[in-house]
């Protein structure tokens, strides 16, 4: 049962695909008040109730004893105490003593989550514009409790299966050259490679749509010989869009009034990395088509796969916060100012991107009305992914492209994955991207990963190979750095032998990480659960912040700190670890539920399955494509008979179903061996089975 109440007027924000009719009042456990325009909703907490959601944040799988707040930011530097990212996931599954249950949030605008942190005993959510759908969602079960939340929001984003491959990238590619250097470099040292993320630097002049001529002379013939070694490129689209008379996207987006808008009508200009921009109103169902059909010639090239960045939309300056920043300045020029006038001088400046007084300046014409963007200010990167997929969909409707995006809500799930947006090099930001995946998952981001090793400030050598070590679980596989920052492509490293083994072990494992990804996003399932999900009864684990579940079979626990050389893992039942160094090197351990040290070198990383079960591994390759799918290893830890679902489909087309794609892997007992049997598959139960 799923139930919904309103307050105020609420949107139609496109969130969730199913109607349900709105109730009177509130269950008696929400209190509810009011305060000028905001609706306060208030929950009492016992001691140890938990708090697990809430998408794209920072800090604890748990999110409770924080304050988080959903307005979408562009926070390349953000910290344990950062309260907005990219995205605003608001929904929350609440593991009470009094009985669990999941909230929604459908409200575009800023909400604030006081979970526990002014008074431990209470999570408080505002909403500071009182329009609002809210949904609850009881439920005995978490699992049950997202699967229900899952099925109203509808189904997640499916890539194709090539995007499950190991993508390099960088801001700062500048030329056809390099990017075949790029792929040389990989393919001569046999570093498995399946995608090149190209950034703004293609373009001429930051011009959405087109290339830079002198740079990349033929993308016709580049992409063909990048499809010739197996590897897609996938270039960035940008929000805004560059003012220069004669460009196209910009002449007739003016002609059509396409642009954000100020109340006085006139076009809102921001300035982004184009110079003086103006941003397309892709809340309107007439300018996401127009949009989306710029794509259309890019697909033409050979294209199938992009990412969308700036969509929150980040905001360097607009024409007014800037002449107001002036004006001040010019107020104290010649002034023997004071320190306090001084400090206010460096905030105006410090303050002039993304400013609240910006996203208060332009309209949307949204469901027919003149909104203002604040109101609305979470659903825009949201609405430009959509009209890149219904772009992409009107292309071809039956083939999958590869598409995420940098801002998001929930809606946004259906059409593009994410990626966790412009983190650092720094080893906390390895754990965070750990405990940001089963959030995510419940919020509906199953494509999803962070920028392996780092986007901000230099990675380090041993991190690159951590993160490495994470990331061979993570849907989307990307190293991406910054421009300026040590060059960070796997080759310029030392330890680059172990890099590239571990990039085996994904592709080793890729038949059952697709087949797990594609049963969580067809099942409305989590690939990526805290333990409190599948131990509720274990008080331990449900504590647990740096492991976490995956698929139906295993746990991971990667090591995300420097230097040491193994970690502590709470197993909560026995498990068979995994030691991979590759997909072809690896120990078999049995360990006994309860606490264990592991070893770990600098070059292994862990696997948990859970005893009774199995998984197939198939041997390594150096693109998607040459994955096979039908000859595996199987390992596992077995007394008795066993199966395993394993879900595979042609990975390009749309014609994905459940109960076709499914083919059962069977282990039975043998005299004192296991055999394995599974409908036109090798299999080989080579891995302590027994
Ligand atoms: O203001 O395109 O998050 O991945 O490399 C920075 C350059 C703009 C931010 C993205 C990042 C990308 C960068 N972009």
């Amino acid at each position: 049962m799923i139930f919904r109440y309103d307050f105020g007027a609420p949107l139609d924000t496109g969130a969730v695909i199913r109607h349900i009719p709105a109730e009177k009042g509130v269950p008696g456990f929400f209190d509810v008040s009011r305060e000028g325009e905001k609706i306060r909703f208030s929950i009492a907490l016992s001691r140890d109730d938990m708090i697990f959601g809430l998408g794209q944040n920072v800090r604890g799988i748990n999110k409770r004893g924080h304050l988080y707040r959903s307005w979408n930011s562009d926070e390349f530097h953000h910290e344990e105490t950062t309260k907005s990212l990219y995205g605003s996931h608001n929904f929350l599954v609440f593991r009470r003593t009094e009985g669990n249950f999941g909230v929604f949030f459908d409200d575009p605008g800023a909400v604030e989550f006081d979970l526990g942190y002014t008074s431990a005993d209470r999570a408080v959510i505002t909403s500071e514009n009182g329009n609002l759908s809210l949904y609850i969602i009881p439920g005995d079960s978490l699992k049950e409790i997202v699967r229900s939340f899952r099925r109203l929001i509808g189904r997640s984003y499916i890539p194709p299966k090539w995007a499950f491959g190991y993508i390099q990238s960088r801001w700062g590619y500048a030329s056809e050259e390099e990017l075949r250097h790029i792929v040389h470099e990989h393919r001569s040292r046999h570093i498995p490679l399946d995608g090149l993320c190209v950034d703004i630097d293609y373009m001429e002049q930051y011009k959405d749509f087109t290339w830079n001529s002198s740079t990349f002379s033929d993308p016709v013939s580049l992409n063909r010989d990048m499809k010739e070694e197996h590897v897609r490129l996938i270039p960035i689209i940008d929000a805004g869009v560059k003012e220069e008379p004669g460009y196209e996207i910009y002449e007739e987006g003016l002609e059509r009034g396409y642009f954000c808008k100020k109340a006085d009508g006139s076009n809102f200009i921001g300035a982004v990395w184009p110079g003086r921009s103006l941003f397309p109103d892709f809340l309107r169902e007439d300018v996401r088509r127009w949009f989306g059909r710029k794509y259309h010639a890019l697909l033409d090239t050979g294209l199938e796969g992009f990412w969308n960045d700036m969509n929150e939309p980040a905001l360097f300056y607009s024409e007014e916060g800037l002449e107001e920043a002036y004006r001040q300045m010019d107020m104290t020029k010649g002034e023997n100012i004071g320190i306090d006038a001084f400090f206010g001088l460096r905030d105006i400046f410090g303050g002039i991107a993304n400013s609240p007084e910006d996203y208060r300046r332009f309209w949307h014409d949204f469901h027919g009305k003149k909104v203002r963007h604040d109101k609305v200010h979470n659903l825009y990167g949201c609405y430009m992914t959509r009209a890149a997929a219904e772009g992409m969909e009107e292309y071809d409707s039956d083939k999958r492209f590869l598409l995420f995006a940098r801002s998001s809500c929930i809606g946004a799930h259906r059409y593009g994955g994410i990626w966790q947006g412009d983190n650092t090099s720094w080893w906390s930001h390895l754990l965070m991207n750990l405990k940001m995946m089963p959030s995510l998952n419940m919020c509906g981001f199953l494509f999803t990963g962070a920028d392996i090793g780092g986007f901000s400030n230099n990675t380090t050598e041993d991190l690159l190979l951590r993160w490495l070590q994470l990331g061979v679980f993570t849907p989307l596989m990307r190293n991406h750095s910054a421009q300026g920052t040590r060059e960070q492509e796997i080759y310029r490293f030392g330890l680059q032998e172990d890099m590239k083994n571990i990039l085996t072990v994904r592709y080793g494992l890729l038949p059952y990480l697709y087949s797990e990804f594609m049963k969580a996003a067809l099942g409305d399932e989590c690939m990526f659960r805290p333990l409190a999900f599948d131990y509720p009864e274990d008080d331990l684990a449900c504590r647990i912040e740096d492991q976490v579940m995956l698929g139906d079979q295993c746990m991971i626990a990667p090591v995300y700190e420097q230097n040491a050389r193994g970690r502590y893992v709470y197993l909560p039942e026995d498990m068979l670890m995994v030691r991979f160094r590759s997909a072809e090197d690896y120990d078999l351990l049995p360990v006994k539920k309860g606490h264990h040290w592991v070893d770990l070198q600098l070059n292994e990383m862990p696997l948990f399955i859970r005893r009774g079960c199995f998984i197939p591994l198939s041997r390594g390759a150096e693109w998607v494509d040459a994955v096979d799918f039908s000859s595996f290893t199987l390992i596992g830890w077995l007394d008795d008979e066993a199966s395993y679902s394993l879900y595979d489909d042609d990975g390009c087309t749309k014609g994905w179903s459940l109960e076709a794609g499914i083919r059962r892997i069977e282990v039975s007992k043998n005299g004192d061996g296991f055999c394995a049997r599974g409908k036109e598959l090798a299999l080989d139960p080579g891995g302590l089975l027994g």
